[in-house]
Parts: structure tokens; C-alpha cells; sequence
């Protein structure tokens, strides 16, 4: 399965990723979480997505697409990966389009989470006081929501034209939303 998981920041996608990425045993891929770790590495990447991290503004899209071309490269995302905030931009959906037919495979399904505004803000404030995020501060999560507004939501109507948009409600126990994903991603033909 080749599977992007969608929606705005705080809609669950790190916190569902993981159990839909063991569901089919394929490896989770999130940009979030490799920015991060070369945040904390110290590495030239790492310094130079904290700037736009921290702004809650996306980190340029020839960085972002470098990074996830050399992650899917490797052996282990050969069966099939789920990507996790990744594409973002238009940008991104034309370079993972391509990175996709050079394999000569297709994407399966596009999950996107919706989830009331202001229950995203609670969810990341909360956060805030036991991750320590730095871009878990009110002025940048609305930031980090506008951005999604601009930049991400008009991929959802890219998506449903080519028929493999799955909405879904993120609202509710973290349970239940993994059960939505489950019983939407079951039905899809492999
Ligand atoms: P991400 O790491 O993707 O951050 P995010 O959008 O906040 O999502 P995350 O996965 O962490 O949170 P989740 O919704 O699971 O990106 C961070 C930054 O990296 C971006 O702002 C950007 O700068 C950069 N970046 C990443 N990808 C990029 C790209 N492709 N292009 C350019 N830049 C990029 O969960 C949030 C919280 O909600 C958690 O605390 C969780 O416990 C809680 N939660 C989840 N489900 C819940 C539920 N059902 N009920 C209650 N709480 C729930």
C-alpha cells in the first residue's frame, strides 16, 4: 500500500500513523518527526528547517522533496510507505507523483482527517505543556493553520478528482478514529 495521511496541524497524523503503518507493515514516513530528529542532531538540515519550523511556516519545498526522495529510496519503503504531512504543497504533489512512476507503482489512497478548529488548538496546547514543542505556542498553531489553509487544503480537491480521497472525522477517541481509518482503508483493493 502507498498511503498519504492529510489534515491540519493537530489533526492526529503522527498519532494515527504509527498503527496504520503496522496495520499494513509498511514503514511510516513523516517529514514532521525527520525535521525534528536533525533539529536535535544538529545537522545543516536540521538548522535550517528550525527557522521555518519554529515561524510555523513549511520548510521549501526542494529541501522537503530531497529529504523524502532519500527516505523513499530506501530498501524498506520498497513494499509500500505511509506518509505522514507529506505533500503539503502543489509543489510536493508533482515531485511525489513523479518519485511514485519512476517505481512504477501508484498511491492507493489520500486520508484526510477533519477535525473543529478549535479542538486542533486544545489538542496542540496540551501538547504544548508535556512535549515541549517549540511550534506548539497559540500565535504559531494559528500560524501553522493558516499556512495549511493556503498551502495544503487545495490538494484535497487534486485528490477527489482522481478518485482516491478518503475524508474522514479525526473527532473523537483516538480509538475510534483508528477504527474509521481501518474500516475506510480495508475496502480498498490491493
Ligand atoms: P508535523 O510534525 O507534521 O506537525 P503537525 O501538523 O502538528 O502534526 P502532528 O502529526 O505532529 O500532530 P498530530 O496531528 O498527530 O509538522 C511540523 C512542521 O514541520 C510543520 O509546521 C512544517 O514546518 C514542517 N513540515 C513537516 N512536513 C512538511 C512538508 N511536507 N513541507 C514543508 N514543511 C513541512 O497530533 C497533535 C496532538 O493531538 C497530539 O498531542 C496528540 O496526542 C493529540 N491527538 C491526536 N489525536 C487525538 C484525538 N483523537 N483526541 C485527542 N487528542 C488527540
Amino acid at each position: 500500500m502507498r498511503l498519504i495521511l492529510m489534515g491540519p496541524p493537530g489533526a492526529g497524523k503522527g498519532t494515527q500513523a504509527r498503527f496504520v503503518a503496522e496495520h499494513f507493515g509498511v514503514p511510516a514516513i513523516s517529514t514532521g518527526d525527520i525535521f525534528r530528529a536533525n533539529v536535535s542532531q544538529g545537522t545543516p538540515l536540521g538548522v535550517e528547517a528550525k527557522r521555518f519550523m519554529d515561524a510555523g511556516e513549511y520548510v521549501p519545498d526542494e529541501v522537503t522533496n530531497k529529504m523524502v526522495r532519500n527516505r523513499i529510496d530506501e530498501s524498506d519503503a520498497e513494499p509500500g510507505f505511509l506518509l505522514d504531512g507529506y505533500p503539503r504543497t502543489l509543489a510536493q504533489v508533482e515531485e511525489l507523483d513523479g518519485m511514485i512512476a519512476f517505481t512504477g507503482h501508484k498511491l492507493d489512497a489520500v486520508v484526510v482527517l477533519t477535525v473543529d478548529p478549535e479542538e486542533l488548538v486544545q489538542r496542540l496546547l496540551q501538547r504544548a505543556q508535556t512535549d515541549g514543542r517549540t511550534d506548539d505556542t497559540e500565535d504559531v498553531i494559528r500560524r501553522r493553520q493558516e499556512v495549511y489553509t493556503e498551502q495544503t487544503e487545495p490538494l484535497i480537491g487534486v485528490y477527489r478528482e482522481r478518485g482516491i480521497l478518503v475524508e474522514l472525522d479525526g473527532m473523537g477517541e483516538v480509538d475510534d478514529v483508528t477504527q474509521r481509518i481501518f474500516d475506510a482503508l480495508d475496502e480498498i483493493p490491493q
